[in-house]
């Protein structure tokens, strides 16, 4: 995500033209998820060499009783950008009293869907969904019943998506839901062998290339822009300087696109930069929530590749 998460809002066409503008073209990795690209992401999560999903799987299922009780009775649980709300089953079914859970997610049609399959599994739970896109500020829902706390639960690495700096305001926006001492219970992606953490951006069914692709599919149904999408190839490498895979499309030729009146010329190897994907050392990631923060516990697996970690916010924020 490339966007700040308070500015005001811009229509897709502005952000990718002015994106488009850039000496460094860019689109933001927002523009993944239309349903064909949301699907391929599913696709992703279940690659063998795309370990995040089902390490931070394992690792809240191996740990879920000590997560549980760390996480506490009569709470709240929020969850940015819900989706299927599958991870959040196994915290409904052994957090302690959770009195609400608040399913946030930006696709009206898919929140109704999920919350009325998780309406029949836990029928005495208050269910209150927002439709949102939670990297803007959101409204939370009146819950009638006394609780304790807030926790939000933000599992997948999808921190990972922001540039730090974005990560820190947005990380300051979800502190201003909670009384000090609420919970963030998050994934977050781990520093590791380059080879490991390419390999995840580069399966060899090209699910990864064709979900990077399917963007500019989108911009020419929606946009009405004419990229011819095989003219551009997929290129996804660690970075190792800045501590995140760069996704890219590069031109395969020299070109010319068009959008919206607008003419965008390629040189041949020319790129757009598509996505970040942040990785962290628990000391990085630590001082990164520094400002509203503390890390309370930490739980990852065996190899180190990912982990979950239970932040509480801080007394005295500025
Ligand atoms: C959603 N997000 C955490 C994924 C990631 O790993 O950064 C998106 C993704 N891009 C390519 N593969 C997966």
């Amino acid at each position: 995500m490339s966007e700040s998460t308070r500015r005001a809002p811009r229509s897709m066409a502005e952000e990718v033209l002015s994106g488009l503008q850039k000496p460094q073209k860019t689109l933001s990795s927002k523009f993944f998820y239309d349903k064909r690209g949301s699907k391929l992401f599913e696709k992703i999560t279940r690659l063998p060499e795309y370990y995040p999903t089902r390490t931070e799987r394992k690792i809240l299922r191996d740990h879920i009783d000590e997560i549980a009780r760390t996480i506490g009775p009569s709470s709240v649980i929020i969850e940015p950008g819900s989706g299927s709300s599958k991870k959040t089953r196994l915290l409904l079914d052994h957090v302690p009293d959770v009195v609400a859970y608040i399913p946030v997610d930006i696709s009206q049609e898919y929140l109704g869907k999920v919350v009325q399959r998780l309406r029949k599994a836990y029928p005495s739970l208050i269910i209150k969904p927002v439709c949102a896109d939670y990297t803007r500020s959101f409204q939370l829902p009146e819950i009638d019943q006394p609780f304790d706390y807030y926790v939000i639960f933000y599992p997948g690495s999808t921190i990972g998506n922001f540039h730090p700096d974005e990560a820190r305001e947005f990380l300051r926006m979800l502190s201003q839901f909670m009384v000090p001492g609420g919970g963030l219970l998050i994934g977050v992606d781990l520093k590791k062998d380059k080879a490991i953490l390419e390999a995840a951006y580069n399966d060899r069914k090209g699910i990864t290339a064709a979900f990077n692709k399917n963007m500019l599919k989108r911009l020419n149904r929606e946009l009405n822009a004419d990229f011819v999408v095989d003219q551009f190839a997929h290129r996804a490498f660690y970075n190792e300087e800045k501590g995140r895979i760069e996704m890219h499309l590069v031109s395969r030729t020299e070109q010319d696109v068009h959008i919206q009146g607008e003419t965008f010329h390629f040189s041949e190897g020319e790129t757009i930069h598509t996505e970040n994907s942040y990785k962290y050392s628990l000391d990085d990631f630590k001082a990164l929530v520094s400002d509203c923060f503390s890390v309370n516990k930490v739980w990852t697996d065996k190899d180190d590749l990912f982990s979950l970690q239970y932040l509480v916010k801080k007394e005295n924020i500025d």
